[in-house]
């Protein structure tokens, strides 16, 4: 397979290392002299930009997070004037203000880039028909993907997320190769289509590009079985430019991190303390190109680890594991530390568990109570009850053997989960206040 870019894409680690520094120097210059919160955060550590002399003073730099860019909602962060900013998107919190972020036209070239590397990583050409299934909207998965695609030269069908049999009557009359969705999406159109009688497999989609949510290898087998697809995962977060961060090639080992334009490192989520390579920890992000929101040593919460052995594509970058679990996402439950991936994968291992599931965590009096609801296959749910029970307590101890908790599961009918077609919701914890 062509890679997009190979002067960036397989350059030496050595001439990246230096590329990265020269960029480096240049982001903390630049949000030195023009972001007056990142100012007094230097001035504050007794940093100034000539003290960034190796890769490793980015050490020296201050954390970035959450709380720093909802205090200067909205434009507070912005490293230029606003008539300098061309686009501008927001994060996808869902109570509150959202993060605003914002580019200029130099930033939505580098996207445009990126983007296009990553559809080409997971085999896109220009010979592709691709259907996009992300909303175009504050959210940065459409456009920002929308533009990579077109710049490959492959045909795009800019739909937009939602109107579920509109996307199966295009996917079989334009003939479709390639689909861009969430994981969770692909498995609703997948499920429409077997309703409906349409049968997928049978048209010329081939490959999907899928992201915005974790999906773990059961998820992508099932997406890859029901779709007749390569299922690529592909990551990113608006903070720092939105999807293009990084994205697997077709080899399926690892996410492609764009080293070039960003410098990632791994902490220790407690600490702050950098870890080693190939250890678990949190992600986080330094732009070093980014011209209207420069973000420095970015706290993602995101969980995962860094490879930079070579990949048999080709490519130098080094790889990031598939991101299974956000540190705000582990749920505490009767004090053991539970992430919903653990348990979605527990139930992935079960035949006839349908990819549609719900935690619900309650107190009851002192205790926490753990619920999982879950779909299962039509040939189940009208099975004889004492199936059922069988059935159901298989789970529970599987769930057991993965994450040590006992959990009440409850069988609910198919398609009575929430479908969505952006990002899913799977867990409901009634222990937060409201
Ligand atoms: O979800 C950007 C994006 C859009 C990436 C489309 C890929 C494709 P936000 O809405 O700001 O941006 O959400 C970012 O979503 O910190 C992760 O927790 C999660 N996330 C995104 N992609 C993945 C993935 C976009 N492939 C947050 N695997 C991130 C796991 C992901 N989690």
């Amino acid at each position: 397979m062509p890679i997009w870019n190979p002067e960036y894409e397989c350059m030496s680690r050595e001439e990246l290392r230096a590329l990265q520094l020269r960029r480096l120097q240049a982001t903390v210059a630049w949000v030195y002299d023009r972001v007056p919160y990142y100012r007094e955060q230097l001035e504050a550590r007794g940093v100034h930009p000539k003290d960034v002399r190796s890769l490793d003073d980015v050490r020296l730099l201050p954390f970035t997070d959450k709380t720093a860019l909802r205090d200067t909602y909205p434009f507070g962060m912005f490293a230029v004037p606003l008539d300098e900013v061309v686009r501008v998107h927001s994060s996808s919190g869902t109570t509150g203000k959202p993060i605003v972020v914002g580019y200029t036209r130099g930033d939505l070239n580098t996207w445009t880039e990126l983007t296009a590397r990553i559809a080409s990583a997971a085999g896109v050409t220009a010979k592709d028909r691709v259907q996009m299934a992300f909303l175009y909207s504050m959210f940065t998965g459409g456009w920002g993907m929308h533009y990579g695609i077109e710049r490959i030269g492959a045909t795009i069908f800019p739909a937009g997320a939602g109107n579920t049999e509109r996307h199966l009557m295009m996917m079989q009359d334009f003939g479709t190769t390639a689909l861009v969705c969430t994981p969770s999406y692909a498995l609703y159109i997948a499920e429409v289509a077997e309703q409906t009688g349409v049968d997928i497999k049978s048209l010329p989609l081939r490959v999907g590009l899928f992201g915005g949510e974790p999906s773990g290898e059961g998820m992508r087998e099932e997406i890859e079985r029901r779709l007749g697809i390569l299922a690529t995962d592909n990551y990113g977060l608006s903070e720092v430019m939105g999807p293009g961060v990084s994205g697997e090639c077709e080899h399926q080992c690892g996410l492609h991190m764009a080293e070039d334009h960003f410098l990632f490192e791994i902490v220790d989520p407690e600490t702050g303390e950098p870890l080693d390579e190939g250890e678990e920890g949190e992600l986080v992000i330094t732009t070093l190109t980014k011209e209207a929101f420069p973000v420095l040593r970015y706290r993602t919460h995101d969980l995962t680890t860094i490879d930079t052995s070579p990949c048999v594509c080709g490519r130098t970058s080094a790889r990031m594991r598939k991101v299974r679990a956000r540190t705000d996402d582990m749920l505490i439950i009767r004090g053991v530390n539970v992430f919903p991936s653990q348990i979605e994968d527990a139930l992935m291992q079960i035949e006839g568990v349908e990819p549609h599931y719900l935690i619900v965590v309650n107190r009851d009096g002192p205790m926490d109570d753990l619920e999982v609801r879950i779909e299962v296959a039509e040939a189940i749910f009208s099975d004889a009850m004492a199936d059922l029970v069988g059935f159901t307590r298989r789970v529970a101890e599987k769930i057991y053997s993965v994450v040590g908790l006992h959990a009440k599961v409850t069988l609910v009918e198919p398609g009575t989960i929430e479908r969505t077609a952006g990002k899913a919701r799977r867990v409901i914890d009634n222990r937060r206040a409201e």
